[in-house]
């Protein structure tokens, strides 16, 4: 037995789990082991203002660095504000680990005492009830653990009369690593592979759709090779974005934010390959993607049923690298020469399709959105990391070209507006170097404007472009369809470059886009976050929202 608190324990085990960044806000739950984070050689601490922020930005540290996230609130009010958080990085399957306090095992009563497990458990993430001092380092192995291998957000409740007790265990703690078995690149099946290159040979015209496990393997150059020798065209989804912009029979991404051009190909496909994608409700637009098409799906982990729908009508259990350089060199065995879908007038029609050519007549003193994103597109160097916001302004910025996958930032898979300020400052504080851009709307970037106090103390820079319709846009749009007065939708357009000076911040309220070329060269000249904001007609409607109008709302 040791003098040593737990609490001082934990922090140095959390420490020895490679934790050098916690993202945090105190209360009697939490604040003797934040403090002794804090303590520790190296470790950064940002004290944000909401707990749910302190999460989401975790959730961005994660997206930049790959490494476990780590947040920690109080106990009682501090785990209820983070439902939403977590709920996201669940659906998201990100390795987050949030330190929460519990109300003390040894009181009668306590006002902020609730069951934290089921408020967690109703989230989908693992709760660790931290409930013995012999077993502390148990508890803190499992919930990275936890996080890292199952890619599930997990939470650690310790009650804080327990903090402060010695701890009792062993010694030397054994970090969650050497318990995660590193099994190296699951290689296909060749009898199914042969299956795959039969449906190959035999289609007209077939499409690879690559998603975020191709990009973590690292599979661009055989898949585009893949594509070649098949003649399958390119789309990736949201997630892998980017990955194949330079290929001229790419034809973006897949799924409800599609081009004109992608919809019209993927309409005709009589073959999808999907790779390391798990076809996601969105991907696949409902269903209304590609209907013709035989589904092959090549993934460490095939689903199946995914999100109410079966996912592929072939599946290769594999590594996305390994399984597409087997089949290609199969393929390549057998192959009697097929062009698939390949043709110089297909990549004309890919270079010369716009995006989406539908008119609006745009007010004056606003912009069009699409003529914003082309001219930030134009403005902000490629390699710069791109978050994106929610609401119906994010369908816009998806068209970007040129940008790497891995530089294009996006958790909206809860669908929550609110997030995106606290996942960019994760970013931020992950790069520390202000080549971070946030796109955002309006009123999800209100929703928790409060952490604008967060970057200007603790020093954080990024630009963000507010995409401003003065209103809910997503939701606007679809009151109109039906007829309703949208006014309860409608809240002008707020002043975000007065809001950013009243932080100690720079804003500039945007009139002319030629503005933007200069105002970026002088954001790259100095150290603070700035703010954009860009007023947009609340006229234009995505693709996306008008065809969900057509269908009459539904799952959107
Ligand atoms: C937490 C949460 N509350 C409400 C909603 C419903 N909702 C979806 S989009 C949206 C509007 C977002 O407005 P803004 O950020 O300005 O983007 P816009 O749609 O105007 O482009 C709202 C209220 C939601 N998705 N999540
Ligand atoms: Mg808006």
């Amino acid at each position: 037995m040791s003098d040593l608190p737990i609490y001082e324990m934990l922090a140095q085990t959390f420490a020895s789990e490679g934790v050098d960044t916690l993202f945090n806000l105190m209360g009697d739950g939490n604040m003797h082991w934040a403090t002794a984070m804090a303590h520790i050689d190296g470790m950064r601490v940002y004290h944000a203002r909401h707990e749910h922020c302190a999460c989401a930005m975790a959730m961005g540290y994660y997206s930049a660095t790959g490494k476990t996230g780590v947040a920690s609130v109080t106990c009682g009010p501090g785990v209820t504000q983070i439902t939403t958080a977590l709920s996201t990085a669940t659906r998201a399957r990100i390795p987050l680990v949030v330190f929460a306090g519990e109300s003390p095992i040894d009181a009668k009563w306590y006002n902020q005492a609730i069951d934290q497990a089921p408020v967690v458990a109703s989230t989908g993430a693992h709760y660790v009830r931290a409930h013995s001092a012999k077993l502390m380092h148990e508890y803190v192995r499992e919930a990275f653990y936890v996080a890292r291998y199952k890619r599930r957000p997990t939470v650690l409740g310790v009650p804080y009369d327990l903090q402060k007790a010695p701890y009792a265990g062993s010694p030397k703690y054994k970090p969650s690593a050497a318990y995660i078995p590193a099994p190296g690149r699951m290689p296909p099946n060749p009898e199914t592979l042969a299956q795959v290159v039969d449906k190959i040979l035999a289609a007209q015209q077939p499409i690879i759709i690559a998603g975020r496990g191709a990009v973590q393997s690292g599979a661009q150059a055989a898949i585009e090779e893949l594509a070649e020798a098949s003649g399958a065209l390119l789309a990736t989804t949201l997630p892998g974005r980017g990955m194949f912009d330079r290929n001229p029979f790419s034809v973006g991404v897949a799924g409800g934010f599609a081009s004109d051009v992608a919809r019209e190909m993927f309409a005709q496909a009589d073959l999808v390959i999907a790779i390391g994608a798990s076809l996601t409700y969105y991907t696949v637009d409902g269903g209304a993607l590609f209907p013709k098409a035989f589904v092959v799906q090549i993934d460490e982990r095939p689903l199946g049923l995914r999100d109410g729908m079966l996912a592929g009508d072939l599946f290769v259990k594999a590594d996305a690298k390994a399984g597409v350089e087997a089949l290609t060199h199969a393929l390549r065995k057998r192959d009697v020469g097929t062009t698939g879908y390949r043709s110089e007038q297909i990549a004309e029609r890919i270079a010369k399709t716009p995006i989406d050519s539908a008119e609006f007549s745009i007010a004056p003193d606003t912009f069009d959105p699409r003529s914003v994103i082309t001219e930030l597109d134009a403005v902000i160097p490629k390699d710069w990391e791109m978050v994106s916001g929610s609401g119906h302004q994010s369908y816009f910025q998806t068209h970007m070209r040129g940008r790497r996958p891995e530089n294009f930032h996006v958790l909206r898979e809860f669908g929550a507006i609110g997030n995106s300020l606290s996942i960019a400052m994760g970013v931020a504080a992950a790069r520390g170097n202000g080549k971070v851009v946030l796109i955002e709307g309006d009123g999800s970037l209100l929703m928790h404007i409060q952490e604008l106090e967060t970057i200007k103390r603790h020093g954080i820079k990024l630009l963000i472009c507010v995409l401003n319709d003065g209103a809910y846009g997503a939701e606007i749009h679809k009151l109109r369809q039906d007829g309703i007065d949208d006014s309860g939708a409608i809240f002008g357009r707020t002043d975000f470059a007065s809001i950013a000076k009243g932080f100690g911040l720079r804003g500039t309220n945007v009139t002319g886009l030629v503005q933007l070329a200069p105002l970026l060269r002088d954001y790259e000249s100095q150290g603070l976050m700035e703010i954009w904001n860009i007023p947009i007609s609340d006229q234009v409607t995505s693709p996306r929202m008008r065809r969900v109008m057509a269908r009459g709302h539904g799952v959107i």
